[in-house]
């Protein structure tokens, strides 16, 4: 039988990759670990939590009834905050990034962004939903609180990302920028064990993942891509099979092991599409692109955009290197 690692194993293993790291960083990837095991735990009684809470708006030991996505808002920046490793942390819950004010958080070297709960349409219906992070170096001087230029850096800049999907069975998935792993969560004994390790993703696929029902609005290099994907060629293996889950963790994760592309592109309406650049699209093309794969806003690499705002919008295409070029081809041929 092969030996188990556990996460916090393998994260200790991998801190001697970096070599002046203090044990910082592997520390704040344990303290997600632990935050997204508490997520778990509230998201697996999803259903229940009205049938316990009937009698009124609090439950047994008296506490309010919190929607889950602001639950798991309040868990990450809980634990980030009594983690001491990060100076501040952006949400995707909050107008505004939290500075901690904690004399050990000031010292932090760290700053976070995150998405608490992604998909939050399918929370009500029993469909796979995820938590997205993206961790980076702060600009801001240690010792200081931190400053908006600590959130607003390059997907490039990104010290560490990953995802965890509640799914048919939970996952860790992260990358340090020296590859891409995996962690199951044995649910019995609340630990997660290496059950991926070294992700590749397909450098081709046959899935594509795309809200179908805006197709009208996008360009016409968006609608070539997709009805190219859904004529026929014995040659590449087409018509590809759509799957959306509209669960981006979801959909990316499938993709991911399998091969595919999601894409969520701008319409005439929303002409920067609807995924928030720091901490939807910068996670995920990080670890895309450890995998193997692509990470594109129609024109360039996603993780190259420097933003300027904390929820700043950008059209996504992610996933299979091959898949993400003939998109590009056709969005620089057609608009
Ligand atoms: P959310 O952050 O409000 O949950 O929105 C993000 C989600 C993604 O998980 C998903 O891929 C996408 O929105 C689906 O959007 P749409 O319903 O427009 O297809
Ligand atoms: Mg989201």
């Amino acid at each position: 039988m092969a030996a188990l690692v556990t996460l916090s194993e393998f994260i200790m293993e991998r801190q001697s990759d970096f070599p002046y790291a203090s044990g910082d960083l592997s520390r704040l990837l344990s303290d997600i670990g632990i935050a997204g095991k508490i997520i778990n735990h509230k998201v697996n009684k999803a259903g229940l939590q009205d049938i316990l809470g009937a009698a009124g708006k609090t439950n047994v030991q008296g506490e309010t009834q919190m929607k889950l996505d602001v639950f798991a808002d309040d868990t990450l920046l809980n634990a980030m905050q009594w983690g001491g490793q990060v100076a501040g942390a952006g949400s995707e819950e909050n107008e505004k990034y939290f500075a901690f004010d904690h004399e050990h958080c000031k010292k932090a070297k760290y700053v976070i962004l995150f998405d608490p709960l992604d998909g939050s349409s399918n929370i009500d219906v029993n469909v796979s939903i995820g938590t997205i992070f993206s961790i980076f170096r702060r600009k801001s001087s240690i010792g200081d609180m931190a400053t908006v230029n600590d959130f607003l850096q390059t997907g490039d800049e990104q010290v560490a990302a990953g995802y965890i999907i509640y799914g048919s069975s939970t996952m860790l998935v992260y990358t340090t920028g020296r590859g891409v792993n995996g962690f199951t969560l044995q649910p019995s004994i609340g630990e997660f064990f290496l059950s991926h390790p070294n992700m590749r993703i397909p450098e081709d696929g046959s899935i594509f993942s795309v809200n179908e029902g805006h197709i009208n609005a996008c360009s016409p290099g968006v609608q070539a891509y997709v009805s190219w994907c859904k004529a026929s060629d014995k040659k590449t293996n087409r018509p590809y099979s759509a799957r959306y889950i509209g669960s981006l963790v979801a959909d990316f994760h499938r993709n991911l092991i399998k091969g595919g592309i999601y894409m969520y592109p701008g319409s005439s309406k929303s002409p920067e599409g609807k995924l928030r650049i720091q901490y939807e699209c910068n996670p995920l093309a990080f670890i895309v692109e450890q995998a193997g794969g692509k990470a594109s806003h129609g024109n360039g690499r996603i993780m190259e955009i420097k933003p300027t705002d904390l929820h700043q919008r950008s059209p996504l295409f992610i996933g299979s290197l091959k898949m993400v070029n003939k998109v590009e081809e056709l969005i620089r041929t057609l608009g």
